[in-house]
Formats: C-alpha cells, sequence, structure tokens
C-alpha cells in the first residue's frame, strides 16, 4: 500500500492540549498503532501509567527496549505490559506478514535497540509517526517524522486518554482491564502482539532451562538469567554490542525498581566501568554491570579507579576472547576466516580474572549457569567490587543462538 504524504505538524512546549488532540484523533482512526519506547526517556510512575493508559483505550501495541523506564519500572503497581521481545518477533517474516503494516507509530525517546524493528518501519512505513521529542534532536535515523511534539509525554498523553475517554466508561475499562463500552478499540492488533511476545518468551524460558543443564554457557541465557536475578532496587549498566542487544531480547521485563542504563548515542565500548561507577557512587544503589570481554578491557583504568574510591559494583563479564558480535554480522559470511579473527574477533588470549592483582578487586570464574547464580547472589551480598568471568565458548555460543532465533522463528510462523 502506498501512503499519501502527511504534512508535518510540530507542537511547542506549551502545545500539550492541541499535541494530545492529535494523538487522539490518530488513536480514534487507527487502531493498527505501537508506542515505540527506547532510552533516555524520563519518566517514572507518571510516564508509565499514561503509556499503559494510552495502549488499552486505543488498542496500540508498546514495544519497550531494555533501556526505557517504561519497561524498568519503580513501583509494582505500574508495571505496563510491554512486549520486550521485539527484535525476536520482527524477525519472523511471516508473523510480520500476517501482522501487516503499523498505521501509527509513536516514538518516545531514543530509538528503540532493535535494528530489525527499525528496517521493517522503514519497508512498511507507518501513515503516522509522532516523535516526543523535547530538544528537537530528530531522534529517528528513518527520517519517518510526521508530528514532533516537544512538551512533557505524561502530559500529552493523559490528556490524549481523557480526549479518547470523553463520552465512554472509563470505569469500565479501567476494572476489566479491556473495554467494554461499544466505542471500544478492536484489540485484534494487540492481540497478536500479545501472543507473540508470549510465545516468544516460553521458548526462551525453555531455551535458558536447558542451558542450566549444560556444561558451557551460552549468552541468550545469561542475559535471561542474569535479569532474573537482579533484585529490586539495584542499578543495572550494560554494555553495548552483544550484553546490550542479549539483556533487550532475552531479559524480559527486570524485577520492579530496577533501573537499567545502557550506553548508546554513538554504541562506544569505551568507558562503561568508569560509567557505571559513576552512576553508582550518583545514587547510591548497588550496582551491576554487564558488560563485553573487549569492552571490559576497554576500561581498565576505570577498575582502579572505582576501586580507589570504594564503589559497590558486581561486573559479570562474558568472556568469549574477543568481539562476539562480528560473528552475527553479514561480515562473517564473506572475509576468509584467519582474516576475520584478526581483523573482527580481535581475540585477546588473557586471563580476566588477573585483575585481582590490581588489588581488593575480588574475581571469580564461572563456567556453567548455576555457578553464575551462586557467584552472583555472594557477590551483590558484599561490598566493594567482583568481577565474575564467565567463561564462554564462542563457537558453543554462536550455535545455540542460531538454534534458539531457529526454535523462535518455527514458533511464531
Ligand atoms: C570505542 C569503540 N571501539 C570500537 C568499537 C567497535 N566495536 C563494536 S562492538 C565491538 C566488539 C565488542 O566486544 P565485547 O565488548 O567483548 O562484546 P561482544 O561483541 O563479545 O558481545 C567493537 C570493537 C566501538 N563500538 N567502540
Amino acid at each position: 500500500m502506498t501512503n499519501e504524504p502527511v504534512p508535518l505538524v510540530r507542537f511547542g512546549p506549551s502545545e500539550a492540549a492541541a499535541a494530545a488532540e492529535h494523538i487522539a484523533s490518530l488513536a480514534a482512526r487507527h487502531q493498527r498503532g505501537l508506542v515505540v519506547c527506547g532510552p533516555d526517556l524520563r519518566g517514572g510512575d507518571e510516564l508509565r501509567r499514561a503509556v499503559s493508559a494510552l495502549a488499552a483505550r486505543a488498542g496500540w501495541v508498546v514495544l519497550a527496549d531494555i533501556g526505557s523506564p517504561i519497561r524498568g519500572t519503580t513501583a509494582p503497581t505500574s508495571r505496563v505490559a510491554a512486549v520486550s521481545a521485539t527484535d525476536a518477533i520482527v524477525r519472523s517474516q511471516p508473523l510480520m506478514e500476517r501482522l501487516g503494516r503499523a498505521e501509527v507509530v509513536v516514538q518516545l525517546g531514543a530509538p528503540h535497540l532493535s535494528k530489525a524493528l527499525r528496517l521493517w518501519l522503514e519497508a512498511h512505513e507507518p501513515t503516522h509517526t509522532v516523535l516526543f521529542d523535547a530538544g528537537y534532536q530528530w531522534a529517528n535515523p528513518s527520517f519517518a517524522i510526521t508530528a514532533i511534539i516537544a512538551a512533557e509525554p505524561a502530559a500529552v498523553l493523559d490528556l490524549a486518554v481523557s480526549e479518547l475517554a470523553k463520552g465512554h466508561d472509563d470505569d469500565a475499562v479501567d476494572r476489566a482491564g479491556s473495554p467494554a463500552s461499544p466505542s471500544s478499540p478492536d484489540l485484534a492488533w494487540a492481540k497478536q502482539w500479545t501472543e507473540a511476545e508470549s510465545v516468544a518468551r516460553q521458548v526462551i524460558a525453555d531455551h535458558t532451562e536447558e542451558s542450566h543443564l549444560a556444561d558451557h554457557v551460552d549468552q541468550p541465557a545469561l542475559a535471561a538469567t542474569l535479569l532474573d536475578l537482579v533484585p529490586s532496587g539495584h542499578l543495572v549498566y550494560v554494555s553495548n554490542s552483544m550484553p546490550v542487544r542479549d539483556l533487550d531480547t532475552f531479559g524480559g521485563l527486570p524485577a520492579p525498581d530496577v533501573d537499567i542504563h545502557v550506553h548508546r548515542g554513538a554504541n562506544g565500548i569505551d568507558g562503561l566501568t568508569s560509567a557505571a561507577a559513576g552512576a553508582a557512587l550518583a545514587t547510591g544503589r548497588p550496582t551491576t554491570l554487564y558488560c563485553g570481554d573487549l569492552a571490559f578491557l576497554h576500561d581498565i583504568g576505570g577498575l582502579i579507579t572505582a576501586r580507589a574510591l570504594g564503589v559497590n559494583l558486581t561486573m559479570v563479564v562474558p568472556d568469549n576472547n574477543g568481539g562476539g558480535i562480528f560473528s552475527q554480522l553479514p561480515i562473517a559470511r564473506t572475509a576468509p576466516r584467519d582474516d576475520f579473527a584478526d581483523i573482527f574477533h580481535t581475540p585477546h588470549g588473557l586471563d580476566l580474572t588477573r585483575v585481582g592483582d590490581i588489588g581488593d578487586t575480588r574475581t571469580h570464574r564461572a563456567a556453567t549457569l548455576a555457578k553464575v547464580q551462586e557467584l552472583y547472589r555472594d557477590a551483590i551480598s558484599s561490598s566493594g567490587i567482583d568481577v565474575i568471568v564467565v567463561e564462554v565458548d564462542h563457537a558453543y555460543d554462536r550455535d545455540r543462538r542460531a538454534a534458539l532465533a531457529d526454535r523462535i522463528a518455527a514458533r511464531l510462523r
């Protein structure tokens, strides 16, 4: 279907009411909507409630990436029923063909981590893409914006929900969790997404359970296991490359009051330990850094400083002896094997537990998920810095990832 070009509309910081009317009119006319939430989004319970209410009222679907506060929560009462396995879902071509094009996208925060989502949206362009953008940063690499809103998102969405609710039986909607009035949204679209989410989550859970019985660790199962272990009240920092992608796709919903920080922007693998240590010091919260081995090595200086400052930090480092991400990229299929290792994977061959020699840094080694669980629980119950180096056989991890992707694809057909 070809879209009619939609003229760009802008709403300034003081135009919350007009922006809300715009969103309400889109919701009234289009049932196939996505609220896409990325990092760099400020907002607590108010925003979560507003996003939730809009999604319920419009029959729209919330896709929340791992760095978005919509995915993490600060109160158990305000959990948003967000889709978390977005990347795995969007990669299923037969499913996406059945689901069809989204008519409206409302983007909150920076772009969602999933490249597959971006490519799908570019190939099946929504008629309307509304960007909340207080700083006019145009954080949409697809250049697909039809409306830009500089007003505060929670206020705009609340007003939009009130606008939509005019004349409807609000209480029935709120009490039942699903609309009851004749003007209720058609929930077919949301239902299909929710079903896909629960199928993907079940396959990931089965995979992780299986991985717990294995002698080796695969990183999708490690990410899922780690997010399950992080207790309420903790802060998580996650490095770029596969750690952030794995936590996003395989990590599900974090426990209430877990804040997850990502290091996007230019997507560097530098400065991770320093950033996590800074976040731990600034917030006073017990902090976990989930960090690739090259990212870890990149910021050894940060580790020395963090130790000197008495930071309370637990570092979990999947050590696949280099940059595992490159084996997931097309270059892995075309580069000659030796060149690929030297130029892309770049094995370091170091024993990362030797950072313990720096002093006062407790280091541990885990070769199974059960050992990771045991070490992590011990580490978070003590202060100071713990580094848990998780041995990952790169070829094994690659095969397990491929098998998991195949299983998800087969179930989402
Ligand atoms: C400062 C910086 N240097 C280089 C890169 C290019 N780069 C992207 S991912 C990656 C590999 C990262 O390896 P690791 O942290 O071990 O994570 P893995 O790929 O194994 O998940 C590299 C070198 C980058 N993003 N940032």
